[in-house]
């Protein structure tokens, strides 16, 4: 195991300035009212440096800025752009190891998942659209002999971007890579919880974009959300968070007829059929590593497993005594320790959530099989804010059930046949995530077309590749990010009906 720093001493890796100004129009600019607030580690509930605690003016600079810079950028061409992300993506590669350090001081994620999944989904992200833009078909018609139609994309304008603080840098890169190949300017606002790394890597990249094109704005969702997307020159938002935010966001989208996406809130199934048990094999480990994805990110991912659904045969066979050692062996630590599993949950409201959750467990009925409390760690973590990776057993009825925890707590129910499995699975007003594990591949198939769900993992988990649209049904949302689909959220569709008839109309 490494340790990367010890809490509070980034400076080694992460050249971190003790002051973080909003970034506009390829400056840094401080807020107008000049407030600014302290970014508090996860893991030890100490500051270490400062972002600006924006009001709605800051936001009408942004938008100018982006209004301004849209011109040149739009009218670039698709290869000029496409170079420019995979310089993007060039320079990232570069800086991965600091980038990762801070994502996971920030966050409070393990540096583990930060320098092995987070910034690599993210540099490829910009590779990948890169080359989607470049790939984009438009298409023509010839409707008859004098008259032809041809389709073609358009930016949209400037839009505004709106992120969560669980998987900062990868949602930024979600959000701008397809928003600019397509050849946008946008105006984004992270989360107050992680304000600073996507600065820092604004700091890394300014000279690979002309001024304008990506503008970030810090400060509260309250304060900003409404200036922002009801501004007269914001062309589409683009936002992931709760169901709850996702709700007022889609209200003031109306006010321009502005098209959103909303990538929100889940209650994700995972469905283990008795064969998974067969034989106690590479599949069998494989399926029990499966289980326990509930505890990546500490819970904090939307699509997070946190309903398994086991077939009764499988207590017998002992898959779940399996699946809780497994747990019990999660390594929970400080989050820059290579060898720490998970680290803290991101804020206390967060780690007061959960604790809501923990008790509420136990009073509803659920047998708590595994953990059920706050860890505490000692040292310079005694102020940081752990929670022990938690399995409940109950019935889907249960609050605990149905609503989304956002911590490392999984609740299990059992069913009896395929038919049971599904009905429970669909038993939501989620359709976010899912998964279903079988060695039988009629199953998997069926259970795949089945289960209401925008992904549904067959014989895996936790897997985001470029080339595969994620989103919700239901009340998890509506749009796909990534893959080659994502452009068409950007731009606008032209179409251009050319007459050659000389004829008199
Ligand atoms: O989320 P919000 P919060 C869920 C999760 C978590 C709960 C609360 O269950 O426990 O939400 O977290 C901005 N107009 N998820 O309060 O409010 C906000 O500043 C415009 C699930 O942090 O959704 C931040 O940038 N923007 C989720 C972003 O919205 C507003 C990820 C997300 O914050 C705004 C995060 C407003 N009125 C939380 N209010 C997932 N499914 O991935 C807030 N924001």
């Amino acid at each position: 195991s490494t340790l990367y720093t010890r809490p509070g001493e980034l400076g080694s890796i992460v050249p971190l300035k003790p002051r973080y100004d909003n970034f506009i129009g390829g400056d840094w600019v401080k807020p107008v009212k000049g407030a600014y607030g302290e970014d508090l580690a996860p893991a030890t509930g100490l500051a270490f440096t400062e972002y600006a605690r924006s009001t709605p003016e800051d936001i009408d600079l942004a938008v100018a800025a982006a209004k301004a810079a849209f011109p040149v950028w739009s009218r670039s061409s698709t290869t000029e752009r496409a170079a420019a992300l995979d310089a993007i993506a060039d320079r990232l590669q570069l800086h991965l190891e600091s980038i990762a350090v801070l994502e996971s001081w920030e966050n409070g994620k393990p540096v583990r998942e930060t320098l092995a999944a987070d910034i690599p989904l993210a540099i490829d992200h910009f590779r990948y659209f890169a080359a989607a833009i470049r790939t984009q078909q438009g298409n023509i018609k010839k409707l008859d002999n004098n008259l032809i139609s041809y389709h073609y994309y358009e930016p949209i304008g400037v839009v505004a971007q709106i992120i969560p603080w669980n998987f900062p840098i990868l949602m930024a890169a979600w959000k701008l890579a397809p928003a600019l190949a397509a050849g946008n300017t946008v105006v984004l606002k992270p989360a107050s919880a992680t304000p600073v790394s996507i600065l820092y890597v604004m700091e890394l990249i300014q000279d690979l974009l002309p001024a304008g094109t990506v503008n970030i704005v810090n400060g509260g969702g309250a304060t900003l959300g409404k200036s922002l997307v009801e501004h007269d020159d914001i062309g589409k938002v683009a936002f992931t968070g709760s169901t709850a935010t996702g709700r007022e966001i889609m209200q003031y989208a109306i006010k321009n007829i502005i098209p959103s996406t909303m990538e929100l809130g889940g209650k994700s199934p995972n469905i283990f059929f008795d064969d998974v048990a067969r034989e106690k094999d590479d599949f069998y480990r494989k399926a029990v590593e499966g289980f326990t994805m509930f505890a990546l990110n500490k819970g904090e991912v939307c699509s997070c497993p946190s309903r398994a659904l086991l077939q009764k045969g499988l207590i017998g066979a002992g898959f779940l005594d399996d699946a809780l050692d497994r747990v019990k062996r999660i390594v929970v630590g400080d989050p820059l320790d290579t060898a720490t599993e998970m680290g803290p949950q991101n804020s206390r409201e967060q780690v007061e959530k959960i604790s809501g959750y923990l008790d509420l467990g136990p009073q509803e009925g659920c047998e708590v099989l595994a953990g059920g409390r706050r860890a505490e760690l000692g040292g310079d973590l005694a102020g940081g804010y752990y929670i022990e990776p938690t399995v409940f057993r109950g019935r889907n009825d249960m609050r605990v059930f149905q609503e989304e925890i956002f911590g490392p707590v999984v609740t299990v129910a059992t069913f009896d046949d395929y038919d049971d499995a599904i009905e429970v699975a669909n038993d939501t007003i989620y359709g976010l995530g899912s998964a279903v594990w079988s060695r039988d591949t009629d199953v998997t198939f069926a259970a795949s077309q089945d289960v209401r769900a925008g992904r549904v993992w067959v014989n895996t988990y936790h897997q985001y590749p470029a080339g595969a649209g994620f989103g919700g049904y239901k009340q998890s949302g509506y749009g796909r990010e990534t893959d080659q689909q994502t452009l068409t959220n950007y731009q606008e569709v032209k179409n251009v009906l050319e007459n050659h008839d000389q004829k008199p109309l």
